[in-house]
């Protein structure tokens, strides 16, 4: 079988070889029944995962390489969105997932590689939640303001974020994720440490610069037969896939500028450009193929004489040995990709000069310019430019090449790519240390502008953000330290604080027990409290009988451990006590009892909610309780927090969406609307006795209560 011509096989085949171990991948080509063992498979195993015809066009020519290529590699106007590819993508990532999974002997180190598995964690993790799993990207990871473009940027952030270490090639892609997981998903972020709070796990993410395997190159090289050019002629050298990332018109226009500008180098320079067809059904890469055969021809055209082309154009593969035997024998290498996660021809050039030295023309766009100093770096974008660096590396002298040659042979030599290997495995084989919790600094960042002297209307989910998640309801207590913490700071006069539950009225206020606040019980279907009236859903009434009744439906479901909790006019069916392998079962047939019964059907943690139909939800209820308390005019008067943690708070981040600061307990399993993310009840707890005892708004309302602190007004 042929190598494939990939960056990422260069980087792993050689690896594999040594170290062992099984490669699971998509073959590339269609295997025959009985073909698995034509794969090369000497020094280590290989698992194919077949593709059907669909899932080859939608997500690896779709979703792969039209939408997630061109958008990670900042070419957005080139970027295709279809959701059918994405479901494709999301598919067979789970098969590679599961196809891993089943391999895994329980102590193996999964990793996982580049842009068409970064959901594969994500279902590793639900199939094997203690597995480490690391991922590197071998591609850029784009800015921000790029990748946000894409409609499943959340979704493809929390794929990554099932790992436990995130590696690319140069810090600016570190930073790029960083800034997206912070401003899409609203985790916490040690940018110093380069680490993401996830929930109860911490991610790290890091720069991990590839490197090549620099002593086979260079035996490669000195092997190579060299021959073909005419004497006196200097080989100006170009080796890509075809790719429109690439920069290969952009190359040949500069060439053609150097031709112009310098007319000294006619019939004394040669361009050699090797392009392997690559990706040949994607549209995008057919018109670059006839764009780069036009220009090449246009070039030709313009300058050839009848000894004499300037360009040589092979549109092939070619093999190893020579490739290092051109390498060697070129003169300059121009690798002027338009944007490129590493590039390795660059790194392999400088590996194969062991003769005359060459010098190496590299676009500041691709990630080795962050380390290949010595270079002639330039913007493949300015043609200009890069022709009149183009002379300077034809008219450099041979001490001056050698100084820099030498200089970025001794680091590729150093940074190979088993150093590489070595680094990348000692860091997935470290745990990763949590991120210090979050405190005073960081509360004070993200809500210090938001709040500024406004007064506060602070809403509080119960379950899951002020108690930790327990199996039955009546277990869970609240702290002292947790009810003390929201004594104080309703007990503010620029505060107000309203718990806002899925439990029934009653209960709720039993269980937290302070007085002076407000509650919403049942989703907000009846509140009550001191700063608003009481109120109660007008159809709770009809449907609270109907509820007696979707109970003993529900009793019916006879799987052992599971139960149902009556609120008057909804319900929970809890299934947490449920034997794990029955749980979804039971929660499917709740969801149909309760669905029969006119109401609607709501997963939450381990239960299924039973709702009346009446559009009213957690949402709703702030909002009533916001115009109520403080009137049409609300948002002028008060900031509003609201924090929570379940599937039923959503509904309240999305009425706040705009309208105020939503937090999310928990890691993102999901994706939520919420703003932030907070790892767990302790951090609501650092976060409500910042809020109990910042400082105090300009206009305090009455003078302070206990409870408040040291931050009271004159105290
Ligand atoms: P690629 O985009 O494939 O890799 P690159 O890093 O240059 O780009 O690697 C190409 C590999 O293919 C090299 O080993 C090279 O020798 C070989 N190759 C290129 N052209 C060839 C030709 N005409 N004939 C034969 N072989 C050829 C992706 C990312 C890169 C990243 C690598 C590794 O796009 O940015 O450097 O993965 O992470």
């Amino acid at each position: 079988m042929d190598r494939s011509s990939g960056g990422l096989v260069a980087a792993l085949d050689p690896v594999l070889r040594r170290t062992g171990g099984t490669w699971v991948g998509w073959p590339g080509l269609r295997l025959q029944e009985g073909e698995r063992d034509l794969l090369p498979s000497d020094a280590y195993h290989i698992e194919p995962v077949p593709l059907s015809d669909r899932e080859v066009r939608r997500y690896y020519h779709g979703f792969s390489n039209r939408t997630l290529w061109p958008l990670f590699h900042s070419f957005p106007e080139r970027t295709y969105f279809d959701r059918r590819d994405w479901e494709a993508y999301d598919e067979v990532n789970a098969r590679f997932a599961e196809v891993s999974a089943a391999l895994d002997p329980g102590d193996s180190l999964i990793w996982v590689h580049d842009y068409q598995l970064l959901r594969a964690a994500l279902h590793l993790r639900g199939l094997l939640p203690q597995a480490r799993i690391s991922f590197f990207n071998h591609i850029p990871f784009p800015p921000y303001d790029v990748f946000r473009i894409l409609p499943w940027s959340r979704e493809i952030l929390l794929g990554l974020l099932s790992c436990d270490l995130v590696g690319f090639h140069i810090p600016g892609y570190v930073t790029n994720f960083l800034d997206c997981v912070d401003r899409l998903l609203g985790a916490r972020v040690d940018r110093e440490r380069g680490r993401v709070e996830q929930g109860e796990r911490t991610v790290q993410v890091r720069a991990f610069p590839l490197g090549i395997d620099f002593d086979r190159q260079e035996s490669l090289a000195a092997e190579a037969s060299v021959g073909g050019l005419r004497p006196g002629e200097k080989l100006i050298l170009g080796v890509d896939r075809l790719d429109y990332t690439k920069g290969i018109p952009e190359r040949i226009r500069a060439f053609a500028r150097l031709l112009e500008r310098y007319p000294e180098h006619r019939e004394r320079v040669v361009l050699l450009q090797i392009a392997v067809p690559s990706r040949g059904q994607v549209a995008e890469y057919q018109a670059l193929k006839r764009e780069i055969d036009e220009l090449v021809g246009q070039v030709n055209g313009r300058f050839a004489t009848s000894t004499w082309s300037p360009i040589r154009y092979l549109y092939r593969s070619v093999s190893q040995e020579r490739l290092a035997g051109l390498y060697r024998n070129a003169d300059i290498a121009l690798v002027t990709p338009l944007r490129d996660g590493m590039n390795l021809v660059a790194k392999e050039f400088v590996a194969s000069q062991i003769e005359e030295p060459g010098v190496l023309v590299l676009s500041r766009m691709a990630g080795a310019a962050e380390t290949m100093h010595e270079s002639l770096r330039v913007n493949p974008y300015n043609i200009d430019s890069v022709a009149d660096n183009l002379q300077r590396a034809l008219v450099m002298d041979s001490a001056e090449r050698a100084d820099r040659l030498v200089a970025l042979r001794r680091r590729e030599r150093r940074n190979d790519v088993q150093r590489w290997l070595n680094d990348f495995l000692d860091a997935a084989r470290q745990p990763v240390s949590p991120l210090q919790p979050a405190k005073a600094t960081d509360f004070e960042a993200w809500l210090g502008p938001f709040l500024g002297t406004r007064e506060l209307a602070l809403f509080l989910d119960y379950d899951g953000t002020l108690t930790p998640l327990v199996d039955h309801p009546s277990e869970a207590k609240l702290s002292e330290e947790m009810r003390r913490a929201v004594a104080d700071c309703s007990a503010r006069n620029d505060t107000d604080v309203t718990i806002v539950s899925g439990r029934s009225l009653e209960d709720v206020r039993q269980v937290v027990g302070i007085e002076t606040i407000t509650y919403a019980g049942n989703h907000g279907l009846q509140i009550a409290g001191t700063a608003v009236p009481s109120f109660e859903h007008a159809d709770v009434g009809y449907y609270r009988e109907r509820a007696q009744n979707l109970a003993v439906a529900l009793g019916t479901i006879s799987n052992a451990g599971a139960w149902v909790e009556e609120k008057g006019a909804s319900l929970t069916f809890h299934y947490r006590g449920v034997e794990a392998g029955a749980q979804e079962e039971a929660a499917a047939r709740a969801r149909t009892v309760i669905a029969d019964a006119g109401f609607q059907p709501r997963d939450a943690h381990c239960a299924v909610e039973a709702r009346p139909p009446i559009g009213w939800d957690k949402g709703h209820a702030v909002l009533h309780v916001l115009r109520t308390q403080y009137g049409p005019g609300w948002s002028e008067r008060v900031r509003v927090i609201y924090v929570g943690d379940d599937e039923t708070d959503e509904d309240a981040f999305r009425a706040l969406s705009g309208l105020g600061f939503t937090f999310r307990v928990g890691g993102p399993r999901q994706p939520t609307v919420a703003r932030r993310l907070l790892p767990k009840v302790e951090t609501v707890h650092a976060l409500l006795r910042w809020l109990a005892a910042r400082s105090l708004s300009a206009k305090p309302r009455l003078p302070a209560e206990a409870g408040a602190g040291e931050t009271r007004p004159g105290g």
